[in-house]
């Protein structure tokens, strides 16, 4: 996947896991989300109740399989080994965990993303090898609870300004009534948890959220 398409499928980027699905099983709510229009997907399996070991794969080869049918690239956070086994299309890292050097490096084919919080890491992530960007908290958010200061649009600009030109989203307390300044700060698109995966029609959710971003 080139930089332009990854720009493209970056604009409506599910981030998600079981905890997130407020009980609701996660393949339905994929499937919902990808009949409303989202663009690429992240398995996120973290917080309280996720699932680990061969049932944390099991549904990740499910979903994976899910997104593969409809062509949506299927993206695993920080777990690399997890990525493999899954075939995954890419990962995505923190700033906690591995250097994304040395992840760029053991996975070459792999798609790999990075979370910034200020133009300093956005430029190591660049030097780095990083595919693309991931821009938050830009609200207040209850879904990550380690996340950092809120930070707004104006550090997606303050990036841009910066020079940087690597395919971004913003994440982060983003839903319908605030997407809209994300983009129009320089993001290519919004990646989102509860908006979606927490809507009591994640199908719903994701249509009105493309039909605002388009
Ligand atoms: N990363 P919601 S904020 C996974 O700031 C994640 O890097 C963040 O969840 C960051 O869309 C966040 O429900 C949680 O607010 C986003």
């Amino acid at each position: 996947m080139n930089s332009e398409e990854l720009r493209k499928a970056l604009r409506l980027y599910l981030v998600m896991g079981s905890p997130n699905c407020g009980g609701a099983d996660p393949y339905a709510v994929l499937e919902a989300a990808i009949a409303g229009g989202i663009t690429m997907f992240q398995l996120r399996e973290k917080g309280a109740g996720a699932l680990q070991g061969s049932a944390l794969l099991e549904l990740g080869a499910r979903l994976r399989s899910l997104c593969a049918q409809h062509q949506i690239p299927f993206i695993v956070n920080d777990d690399e080994r997890l990525a493999l086994e899954l075939e995954a299309d890419g990962i995505h890292i923190g700033q906690e965990d591995a250097p994304a050097a040395a992840v760029r490096q053991r996975l070459k084919h792999m798609i790999v993303g990075v979370s910034a919080h200020d133009l300093g890491e956005a430029q190591s992530a660049l030097a780095e090898g990083a595919d693309y960007l991931g821009v938050g908290p830009q609200y207040a958010t209850r879904t990550k609870l380690d996340a950092r200061e809120v930070q707004g649009p104006a550090m997606i600009a303050r990036m841009r300004e910066g020079g940087i030109g690597l395919p971004l989203v913003g994440i982060g307390g983003i839903d319908a009534t605030n997407a809209l300044p994300v983009i129009r700060a320089g993001a290519d698109g919004v990646a989102v948890v509860s908006a979606i995966a927490g809507a009591r029609s994640p199908q719903e959710a994701a249509s009105e959220l493309i039909r605002i971003l388009q």
